[in-house]
């Protein structure tokens, strides 16, 4: 039995529901994770990423060293790109090039870096900079890195991944109800009689709450409602399972808002009382009758009809959904349609109800909060509504007017405005884009319009590889800071080993890149001389009202939920009790619209592209560490019908095609998906899903769909070549 040096409280680096764990540390080596069982989140539960997905931390291919490439250590002009591929790390020892990764001390490194920023601003101005938050990283870091972008260079180019996740959601929401959190807890789900889960796959991406929902079904007696074109293993405990086709949600949730409405199931006094635009919605939803449907979704129109009434009727209704309803090129008319439904029944304002878009990056909650995001200011203070940026211009010794009041670019735009009279330069903290974008080969065109990239990361990933300065961060165990999960819980998160080799915690680098560029401008701002990053939310406390009451004091053992209004407030498990945000809830009358792309003779199948349970997006955390042992190889779900048409048989390379791009893998011959639906995941850059997705944005989000394409798949070869190897299929 080994004795630890230390065990150290903190919270789960990769998904949303935010399980705290127990780090037991000896001799600064991770060695066991547990979970308390007094944990609120998690009562001790934690999935396979949570217990064994950490020694990405170890890997010998973390850098830990500050990187420059050669060229700029030496003050040569930038070389043309196309001798960079050739340049790895280590290096390999051939011809030196332009490109060779140098490894050099974090001063020289911080000092290119502010250099070239500032030049590079100084001759194109604020829309000539640009910058990726990290939803994996902090409240504190994501705070500071867009205080940057906004006080010293003054653009709203700020985004993060959540515009490839919940945006169709938050836009949603944003219009229908003015906010976009989740309005209850998951663990409430105990207490539903009767639930919806669409569009997420909850079992493998948000585990401990999908072990709510089974306990809900299996010890509670709740009805579950799948709605999802994949037999994903939550229909196992459902009552009904809608089979929809990938691009449809639209038809299907309309159609059940019909029933409601024609079988007069809908909550008269909650619509009277809290909403508006009922007559004109009811008017819209004459077209979606369930046979209409049916003939889009392929979903009977009984089973419709069925989960309508189960829903409507019941006491206590919920909705959670993910990204089969987000990321379409229609995502925010998906969303509405769930937020009509609980509009009409009432299902919202109450405990165990609720609109709950689960959401999915260990911060990705928080890295909003925090203002990384285009259109917003730290608290969901829209750019260019009249008296925020005031605020945030006080809070930071800024000028009056000196903050723009201009919408900036989000992250799909902000690669595709690349260019010389574009976005010049790009500062990426904890992203990948190379993987996690629509479209990699168009991608793969706008990266290399850049002129200076800096990545801030653990791992040179497939961004990095494109880049000028690679920064040397740490992860979640080596550094303090706070995560807000996806019950806008804002929980510690603690220090348990010291820094890996040379690198730092993202607050710190990006306190002295700021200190430098200030310096470099001339432009003297309130502060960059932080600590601790306890100190950094005390700032956004002191601006933002729902973070008012936070202190790292009061988050000690279990965090708090936001909105917490002052010191005493004891946090808000549900939203809306009395009323929206923006007073009544809003209905907003939809049309059907198809997927931008959908099947035709050439490309006969719908592609849909999501997760596994072992691994995590780009695959940079979870190819690094001993998850990659369980599942080690991509391959494409096929439906039997399919695959005995197509001549494909189960462990067969085939090779899947798009107007876009091709990818050879494994064929994986399932029942799990539905017949004319593909899937692949995303993780495996050897055959990289984003290198067929279509990257069409929904006009309002803009976010890409990355659920439906149109699709072809063929054999490469007539016989098995090997078996399948080791893993779970
Ligand atoms: N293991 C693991 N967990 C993760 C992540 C990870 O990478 N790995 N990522 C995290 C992040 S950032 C996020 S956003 C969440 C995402 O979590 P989920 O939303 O669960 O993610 P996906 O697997 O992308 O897709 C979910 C489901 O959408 C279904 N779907 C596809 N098209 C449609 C459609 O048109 N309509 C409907 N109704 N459903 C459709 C798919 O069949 C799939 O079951 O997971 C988080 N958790
Ligand atoms: N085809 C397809 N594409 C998708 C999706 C899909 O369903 N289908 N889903 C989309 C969604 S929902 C999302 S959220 C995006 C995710 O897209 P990304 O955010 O680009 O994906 P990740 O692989 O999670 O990248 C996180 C990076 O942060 C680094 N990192 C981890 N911890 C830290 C830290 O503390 N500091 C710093 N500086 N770096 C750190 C990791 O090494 C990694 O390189 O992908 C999107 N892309
Ligand atoms: S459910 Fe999410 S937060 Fe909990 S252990 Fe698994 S990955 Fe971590
Ligand atoms: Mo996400």
């Amino acid at each position: 039995m080994i004795t630890p040096d230390r065990v150290v409280r903190t919270v789960c680096p990769y998904c949303g529901v935010g399980c705290a764990l127990e780090l037991h540390v000896k001799d600064d080596l991770i060695y066991r994770v547990t979970s308390p069982f007094d944990s609120v989140v998690n009562q001790g539960n934690l999935c396979v990423k949570g217990r064994f997905g950490y020694n990405f931390i170890y890997h010998p291919k973390r850098v830990t060293v500050p990187l420059v490439r050669r060229y700029l250590l030496e003050g040569q002009p930038r070389p043309p790109r196309a001798e960079a591929p050739q340049a790895s790390y280590p290096g390999n020892g051939s011809t030196p090039s332009p490109w060779d990764w140098i490894e050099t001390d974090w001063e020289t490194a911080l000092n290119l870096v502010a250099d070239h920023l500032v030049r590079i601003y100084r001759e194109s101005g604020p829309k000539a900079m640009a910058t990726y938050g990290s939803a994996k990283a902090t409240n504190e870091d994501n705070y500071l890195l867009q205080k940057i972008f906004r006080a010293l260079f003054r653009t709203n180019n700020v985004d993060h991944c959540t515009r490839l996740c919940h945006a169709g959601s938050v836009t949603a929401l944003m219009q229908s109800l003015g906010t976009s959190a989740m309005s209850n807890t998951a663990i409430e789900v105990l207490d539903s009689d009767v639930f919806i889960v669409t569009g997420s796959n909850t079992t493998e991406n948000h585990p401990i709450i999908a072990l709510h929902m089974k306990r809900a079904v299996r010890e509670r007696g709740a009805k579950l409602i799948v709605v999802d074109p994949r037999r994903i293993e939550l229909v196992d405990f459902a009552e009904l399972w809608l089979p929809l086709r990938p691009g449809t949600n639209v038809a299907v949730f309309s159609a059940m808002a019909h029933v409601i409405v024609k079988e007069g199931l809908y909550n008269r006094a909650f619509i009277e009382a809290r909403t508006e635009g009922f007559e004109e919605y009811v008017k819209s939803l004459e077209k979606f009758t369930p046979e209409f449907a049916e003939n889009v979704s392929g979903v009977p129109a009984e089973d419709i009809r069925r989960a309508a009434r189960l829903y409507a009727t019941a006491k206590n209704g919920a909705i959670f959904w993910g990204m089969g309803i987000s990321q379409l090129s229609h995502g925010t008319a998906s969303a509405l349609t769930l937020v009509h439904l609980a509009l009409l029944t009432g299902h919202i304002g109450r405990r165990s109800t609720g609109l709950n878009p689960l959401r999915g990056q260990n911060n990705v909650q928080g890295s909003s909060d925090m203002g990384v995001m285009p259109f917003h200011f730290p608290g969901y203070m829209r750019v260019d509504a009249p008296g925020n940026a005031e605020k945030w211009e006080k809070a930071w010794n800024i000028e009056p007017g000196g903050l723009s009041r201009e919408l900036g670019l989000t992250t799909t735009e902000i690669l595709s405005h690349a260019g010389p009279h574009g976005v010049r330069a790009l500062y990426i903290m904890g992203e990948n884009p190379m993987m996690t974008e629509p479209n990699l080969n168009k991608t793969r065109h706008h990266i290399e319009q850049l002129d200076f990239l800096v990545v801030q990361d653990l791992f040179i990933n497939e961004t990095g590889v494109y880049a000028d300065v690679f920064l040397p961060a740490t992860p979640f165990a080596e550094k303090d800071g706070t995560f807000t999960n996806t019950d806008r819980r804002v929980q510690r998160v603690r220090a348990a080993l010291p820094p890996r080799g040379q690198s730092r915690p993202d607050w710190q680098i990006l306190c002295d890149v700021a200190k430098r560029i200030e310096a470099r401008l001339g432009r003297p701002t309130a502060g960059w001389e932080y600590q601790h990053p306890s100190e950094i939310l005390a700032e956004v406390s002191r601006v933002v009202p729902e973070y008012a009451g936070i202190t790292y004091e009061r988050i000690e053992k279990d965090g708090l939920q936001y909105p917490v209004w002052d010191l005493k407030h004891p946090g808000t498990p549900f939203l809306f009790s009395e009323t929206f945000p923006r007073g009544r809830g809003r209905f907003i009358p939809l049309d059907y619209v198809t997927a931008a792309e959908t099947p035709d003779d050439e490309y006969p199948f719908i592609l849909t592209t999501g997760r596994l349970l072992e691994h995590w997006h780009g695959g940079t955390l979870t190819r690094h560490s001993s998850l990659d042992e369980l599942y080690p190889q991509a391959y494409v779900e096929i439906h039997p019908a399919d695959a005995e048409m197509h001549g494909i048989q189960d462990g067969m390379m085939v090779k899947v095609s798009t107007r876009r791009g091709e990818v050879a893998l494994r064929a994986h011959v399932t029942e799990k998906t539905t017949v004319g639906v593909l899937f692949i995941p995303m993780h495996f850059a050897e055959a990289a899903a984003n290198l067929l997705t279509n990257d069409v944005l929904d006009p309002q989000a803009r976010i890409p769909e990355y659920k439906a394409c149109a699709a072809q798949v063929f054999p490469l070869h007539e016989e098995m070549l090997s078996p399948l190897p080791r893993g779970r299929y």
